[in-house]
């Protein structure tokens, strides 16, 4: 497939034959202090700027409200928090930025405050979303997910489910591009753990070349999650090298972004990837 590899986001042109790190910046509350919004904003880029100086070739913003489980918010408070992060790291930091949200508002806000990606674990599902992502030039991941994430661990049920998340996946792009998306602005994400038991995650894992065969480049994020727990039998601070394993493993199998939370160790352990299966090729 021509330009498989190629992602355009904003004012960026990514070449992904080299897998990237995008690093995950989480902007809550600050509970453990009466600084307020000022020092959650602060909290927020000081980690990114240290996520960068590791090596993050891109950052995912997020204000919490997609995380399975988590109390909804409203959407002024999602504007409040991930906004004013966007606005100074757009300044200060030259990788593109990526707002994780599902709703068309944010995704505008975002984009005119300087986000160069939208990463929507709803596939631009929500009403307004394919216009809003259409709207500016900003890179869109489509993220697949069974159910709601309220309800969505409570009994995941697939007859395949490698082909169900390749057929909505492809649904979700070609909608995207009707609605005015360019295919170089869209990357795919089988959004493991959101809707999917363990067996589910590792298949996905296992046959993510069959979802390469779309045709876009390929997100994926394992950092931390309960599929590792489930695995290795540990919580979620003792899952690094599981992780890792993970990303390695994502990378080999066609994966071209992987989604983490340990920016620096991921960066190692995928230079070590691309060197063998890119420079590797002469004999
Ligand atoms: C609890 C459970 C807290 C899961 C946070 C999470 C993805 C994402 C998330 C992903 C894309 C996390 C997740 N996961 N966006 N947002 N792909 N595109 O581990 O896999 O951060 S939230």
């Amino acid at each position: 497939m021509q330009n498989a590899h190629q992602f355009i986001c904003g004012k960026y042109q990514l070449d992904l034959r080299r897998p990237h790190v995008m690093g995950i910046v989480n902007v809550t509350p600050d509970s453990f202090s009466d600084g307020g919004r000022y020092a959650s904003t602060q909290l927020a880029v000081t980690h990114a700027l240290q996520l960068v100086a590791e090596g993050a070739d891109i950052l995912d913003i997020g204000g919490e409200s997609t995380r399975p489980n988590a109390t909804p918010v409203s959407l002024d408070e999602e504007l409040s928090r991930v906004i004013p992060v966007i606005e100074q790291l757009a300044r200060e930091v030259d990788v593109p930025l990526s707002i994780d949200t599902y709703k068309p508002q944010v995704m505008r806000e975002a984009v005119n405050a300087g986000a160069a990606i939208i990463n929507d674990i709803w596939g631009l599902q929500q009403p307004g979303a394919l216009e809003a992502a259409a709207a500016g030039n900003a890179g869109v991941c489509i993220m697949h997910m069974q159910g709601t994430p309220q309800t969505m661990q409570q009994e995941p049920v697939y007859q395949d489910v490698v082909q169900e998340v390749k057929v909505f996946l492809q649904e979700r792009m070609q909608a995207a591009e009707a609605a005015g998306v360019a295919m170089e602005r869209i990357v795919l994400d089988p959004g493991f753990g959101f809707g999917k038991r363990t067996v589910h995650n590792v298949a996905l894992l296992n046959h993510l070349p069959e979802i390469l065969a779309l045709g876009r480049p390929l997100l994926v994020g394992l950092s931390r999650k309960s599929v590792l727990g489930q695995i290795i039998g540990s919580d979620v601070h003792q899952r690094l090298h599981a992780s890792l394993a993970a990303s390695v493993i994502s990378a080999m199998k066609g994966g071209r972004i992987v989604r983490v939370h340990d920016v620096k160790a991921t960066v190692d352990a995928l230079k070590v990837v691309d060197a063998v299966v890119n420079v590797g090729i002469d004999r």
